[in-house]
């Protein structure tokens, strides 16, 4: 009897520690902390989760994070991609600025770029996002439809320049913007045609923010954006206050010319091209 309750004690223990063993094993992987899954994209053999940090996509720029599955759930390495995201309108497709991919750092499996949408999709029009990978050295493309979804605040904008040009500018940061000074950055992209946009170089992007509920006040220590390293353009803007802020935009070639946008003034109250913020 003693020694059949010491079989069964020791029956109960190895259980508890397989158990215990199987929960560590699906523990999803410590990189994904901080992400939410969108969506998944499936087409045989291989599944694509697509995760952000709000677990949505939307008009303006994102960072998208993604993982290559097979259909098991065995995550894949050394996944070689490009991807190409297209709006399906009434009356036309075109695609959007977008990075190229690379893994995060550290990760064998986890990759990510960003997209600028300037569009978010509606009931009749809609975005797909494919992929090309190259996987053991075979091509697949895996692609699928997309909820881009709409913003309350604007975040991007696209214009048509002086120069004849058709722009997109997107705000980057601040993501979670604060009461005083916060690190301001945004992405300039031209469009070459429907299809390709390529990022623009050497530019300024002049920064007024104002509150339109309250006379119009402006905020000081505002520094206009500039590129520094990288294709961002990075400057400051201060909000003096919580509140809805307008940030007025103004965009010059790298010959200090006005490409589009207005000083704000007296009697203009707004330029044409803005974002916008409420905290
Ligand atoms: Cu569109």
């Amino acid at each position: 009897m003693k020694i059949l309750k010491s079989i069964s004690i020791l029956m109960l223990i190895f259980i508890a520690m397989s158990c215990k063993k199987d929960d560590i094993k699906i523990e999803k992987p410590n990189e994904l902390d901080g992400l939410k899954l969108v969506q998944s994209i499936q087409n045989d053999p291989f599944i694509i989760d697509l995760y952000t940090t709000s677990g949505k996509l939307e008009q303006g720029y994102n960072e998208i994070f993604f993982t290559v599955k097979d259909v098991e759930g065995n995550l894949i390495e050394n996944v070689e991609s490009t991807w190409s995201p297209l709006m399906h309108m009434m009356d036309k497709n075109h695609a959007c600025p977008y990075s190229p991919i690379s893994l995060v750092p550290n990760s064998k499996t986890l990759h990510k770029g960003y997209i600028v949408f300037q569009m978010a999709g509606n009931e009749t029009e809609y975005w797909d996002l494919s992929f090309n990978l190259i996987v053991q050295e075979s091509p697949y493309t895996v692609s699928g439809k997309i909820n881009v979804l709409p913003t309350l605040k604007k975040r991007v904008t696209t214009f048509t320049g002086s120069d004849g040009k058709k722009y997109v500018l997107a705000m980057v940061q601040p993501n979670l913007p604060k009461e005083g000074l916060n690190e301001m950055t945004a992405l300039l992209y031209k469009m070459e045609n429907m299809m390709m946009f390529s990022p623009v170089s050497n530019y300024t992007i002049n920064i007024d923010p104002r509150m339109p509920s309250m006379g119009n006040h402006s905020s000081p220590n505002n520094v206009n954006l500039t590129q520094k390293s990288s294709l961002f353009y990075e400057g400051k803007v201060a909000f003096s206050m919580t509140g809805y802020w307008k940030i007025n935009l103004q965009v010059l070639n790298e010959s200090s010319e006005v490409l589009k946008g207005e000083a704000v003034t007296d009697e203009n109250e707004s330029s044409s091209i803005y974002f916008e913020v409420e905290f």
